[in-house]
């Protein structure tokens, strides 16, 4: 795809907007840091904007407390700008923003599926993350990788693959990951930052959160929910649920886990995980969804356990075909 056609782009331009998806993660903020640092060494312009904030986990990265939230931008010249649209496979899921509003719409992401909503568009599934994507491109453009880059490259890296855990790690994860330790980039400092440094709000929430845990379909179905209560009680964020969806995932004899978050009365996300050969995307899109193939998600709007029993029989019925089809 386009890869040659944005980095034209970005040498002839001047000003950039870069943005990620709501409730941004390791990868969406690792990879909109480390492009707006390669951009700025470029000499160019350049604001990052998120819908929502900055989890804690994420405020080590260099340049994170540069991010804007949608009410301190104020951008009269967007015509002027190339919005940078980064870890999103629908323009959607940035939450805000209009697409026609700006010069050009450069679409950089590795989600299944992604609708090539950009002028410009580089999106590979088979990427461990989008923080990838930007690696190969800033190695493209006249860009020293520094180790701030690095940095932020590798937890890109290393949230989309679950600490090297998941389907997506590959030799070139682990190529790319060697890499950026070259570049100065430190594996341990960087976990510590991410992993060891919860708060004490986020492991009270996780309590609740665990005393919900049930299974369904002879324990095949694992799932977990937080509602808006158990956030308030707890003064916790919805960034603070983040990765939740591995407690029943992490169940033995579990295949498919659901992380319910409740959002309002009656409305809920859900976060879904495949531990075998089930396309969760795929199930997701039943409900209006999408992602990859082993994680996906979707908004359900209903009372509760009607949802459930819905999600439930979805996931049983590709449990079934999975298992008529031998795998
Ligand atoms: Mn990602």
């Amino acid at each position: 795809m386009s890869l040659a056609k944005i980095v034209e782009t970005i040498k002839e331009n001047q000003n950039f907007l870069l943005t990620a998806h709501i409730n941004p993660d390791g990868d969406a903020i690792g990879a909109e840091t480390a492009l707006a640092l390669a951009l700025k060494q470029m000499g160019k312009n350049v604001v990052i904007v998120n819908k929502d904030e900055t989890p804690e986990d994420y405020k080590f990265l260099p340049g994170s407390s540069e991010i804007k939230s949608p009410a301190d931008i104020d951008c009269p010249n967007k015509e002027q700008d190339v919005l940078i649209v980064l870890d999103c496979g629908l323009f959607d899921r940035v939450g805000f923003l209009t697409p026609a509003d700006f010069k050009l719409v450069i679409n950089i992401d590795h989600h299944a599926t992604n609708n090539a909503f950009g002028q410009l568009n580089y999106y590979r599934p088979e990427a461990s993350s989008t923080s990838e994507l930007v690696f190969e491109l800033i190695n493209e453009l006249p860009v020293e990788i520094t180790a701030p880059i690095a940095t932020c490259i590798y937890t890109g890296l290393l949230t989309d693959t679950g600490s090297f855990h998941y389907d997506n790690t590959n030799v070139r994860s682990f190529e790319i990951a060697a890499q950026l330790l070259r570049y100065g980039a430190h594996p341990a400092d960087i976990a510590r930052s991410i992993y060891e440094n919860t708060s004490f709000n986020r492991i009270r929430l996780m309590g609740e959160g665990l005393n919900t845990i049930e299974v369904f379909n002879g324990g095949t179905i694992g799932s977990l929910l937080i509602t808006q209560d158990m956030l308030k009680r707890n003064q916790a964020k919805p960034y603070d649920t983040e990765d939740f969806v591995n407690f029943p995932r992490s169940i033995k004899g579990v295949f498919v886990a659901v992380f319910w978050r409740e959002l309002d009365k009656d409305f809920y996300k859900i976060s879904l995980r495949s531990k075998v050969n089930v396309d969760v995307a795929k199930v997701a899109s039943k409900f209006g969804g999408g992602g990859h193939f082993h994680a996906a998600g979707a908004h359900l709007r209903g009372e509760l356990s009607e949802l459930k029993q819905k999600v439930v029989q979805e996931v049983s019925r590709a449990l079934q075909e999975l298992e008529k089809q031998g795998a």
